[in-house]
């Protein structure tokens, strides 16, 4: 008979966590067959309190798995077995089961370190995570817990993964038995950032570089600060929010008489009375009569936020690009007021002159392209507004009245709406409601 000393097979149990119980395994961070050494990371535990890695008691050759993720372990269960190194001398094939213990909650199973250590990991943030996420974040990181259990890293990195929507199964682990470090996460993000840059387009999509000057001259112009920020706005808005643009138009002769006789008494005191001023009188009109176009949808898309005050935004071209000043209390403020404050800032925005308030607050935006043609345009929601009127230049057209032909002056209106907050009837009543306030000017002036 051979002689072989044999050492039984030992149980790893989980550790005293200070009385907690049923704390969720997220992780398992090693395998049957798996070499361990002492205080080496093998499972990443859960509880309502913190995450923590639980290090092995004692190294050896991993046996058997005793648990799986998604159990619920506590104080003293029996997480998997191990043998020594001393163990692993060739045993006979009847014995080893038998001296495999299979108590899961004797105190006695513990292994040998008499205090075992866990590693709390980040617990303050993690506590502070728990308070603020709602029950299907813990549901998440199981999930992706369970995706990743081929991949080796800690619950640290995982959360960090997980918050920049990371693949753990793309990166390649530098740590010992190539664990993947925190480090790891943060280099392969900057190098995805850093391609983005380079062969990847500013929206984000692969699109091919093209040489341009094979074809012809070229010249490189960088864009202004304020139209890489507006563009990143720009972009959001048009591709977050499901627009669509309803067209009308106002017969605004009567309007533009009524503007004519003002216009040049105004003119002594440097007021310019331009349309845009009573645009903005009748879209407060509109929107008191329409409330759902003075609103914000609320970020999980379940309510409406309705707002009883009216600051209206104005676009205004700049030679740096465009910026939208908010004038505040339009419904307060009588013509020739909104008439000086249009100017005043137009004029600062146009001087960069702009304070950060004075671009904040809008709950319903305009741009008038009126001063300059075109017939009609779609212009893109200034989120988190949900609607915003587009204004083309007037022209006369002959229009057939009472037998005749009559000339009428016609403001070409474009209203582009969020879809998800308003529907295409509200946004036809609210355009045709608005063409009604500028079309008969006693609206306006009562
Ligand atoms: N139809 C016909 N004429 C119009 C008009 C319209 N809808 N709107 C303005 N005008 C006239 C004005 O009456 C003025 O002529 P008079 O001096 O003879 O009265 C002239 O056009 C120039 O007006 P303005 O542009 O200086 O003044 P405004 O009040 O109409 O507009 C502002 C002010 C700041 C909005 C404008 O200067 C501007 O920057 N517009 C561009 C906005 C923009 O770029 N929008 C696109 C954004 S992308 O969605």
């Amino acid at each position: 008979m051979e002689d072989v000393t044999l050492a039984p097979t030992k149980n790893l149990t989980t550790p005293d966590f200070g009385g907690a119980t049923d704390v969720t395994i997220i992780d398992i961070l090693v395998k049957p067959g798996d070499s361990i050494e002492k205080d080496m990371p093998i499972m990443t535990l859960e509880s309502d309190k913190a995450t923590m890695e639980l290090p092995a008691s004692e190294g050896g050759v991993v046996k058997e798995l005793k648990v799986k993720v998604g159990d619920k372990v506590s104080t003293g269960s029996l997480l998997l077995t191990i043998e020594t190194k001393d163990d692993q001398k060739p045993q006979p094939k009847s014995e080893p089961e038998a001296k495999t213990e299979t108590s899961t909650n004797t105190k006695e199973s513990v292994s040998t370190t008499s205090k075992p250590v866990v590693a709390p990991i980040d617990t303050k943030s993690v506590q502070k995570n728990k308070s603020q996420e709602q029950v299907s974040d813990q549901t998440a990181d199981l999930d992706e817990a369970q995706e990743n259990e081929d991949v080796h890293a800690g619950p640290g990195v995982r959360r960090l993964a997980h918050e920049l929507g990371v693949d753990l199964n793309q990166i390649q682990g530098s740590g010992p038995k190539d664990r993947i470090l925190k480090e790891d996460v943060n280099q392969f993000v900057k190098s995805k950032l850093s391609q983005v840059g380079t062969n990847q387009s500013a929206v984000g999509f692969d699109l091919p570089k093209i040489d341009f000057s094979k074809f012809g001259e070229t010249a490189t112009e960088a864009l202004s600060r304020i139209k890489k920020l507006s563009g990143k706005n720009l972009q959001r808005n048009w591709m977050m929010i499901p627009h669509v643009t309803q067209f009308a138009e106002a017969d605004i002769t009567e309007l533009e008489a009524f503007r004519a006789e003002q216009k040049v008494a105004m003119e002594k005191e440097s007021v310019k009375l331009t349309p845009l001023v009573f645009i903005m009188k009748a879209v407060v009109a509109a929107l008191r009569e329409f409330p759902q176009f003075n609103a914000s949808l609320e970020a999980n898309g379940e309510a409406l936020v309705l707002k009883k005050y009216f600051h209206i935004g104005v676009a205004v071209d700049t030679p740096d690009g465009l910026v939208v000043p908010v004038v505040r209390d339009v419904d307060q403020k009588g013509l020739v007021t909104l008439a000086k404050e249009l100017s005043q800032l137009s004029d600062k925005a146009r001087k960069k002159q702009l304070t950060p308030n004075e671009m904040q607050g809008g709950s319903f935006s305009i741009s008038s392209l009126g001063g300059i043609g075109g017939t009609a345009f779609t212009p893109i929601i200034n989120y988190p507004e949900v609607a915003i009127l587009g204004v083309s230049k007037s022209t006369y057209r002959p229009f057939y009245q009472d037998g005749q032909f009559v000339p009428r002056l016609m403001l070409p209106l474009s209203l582009s709406y969020d879809h998800r907050v308003i529907d295409g009837a509200q946004g036809a009543r609210f355009i045709m409601y608005l063409s009604q306030m500028l079309s008969d000017i006693r609206n306006l002036l009562m």
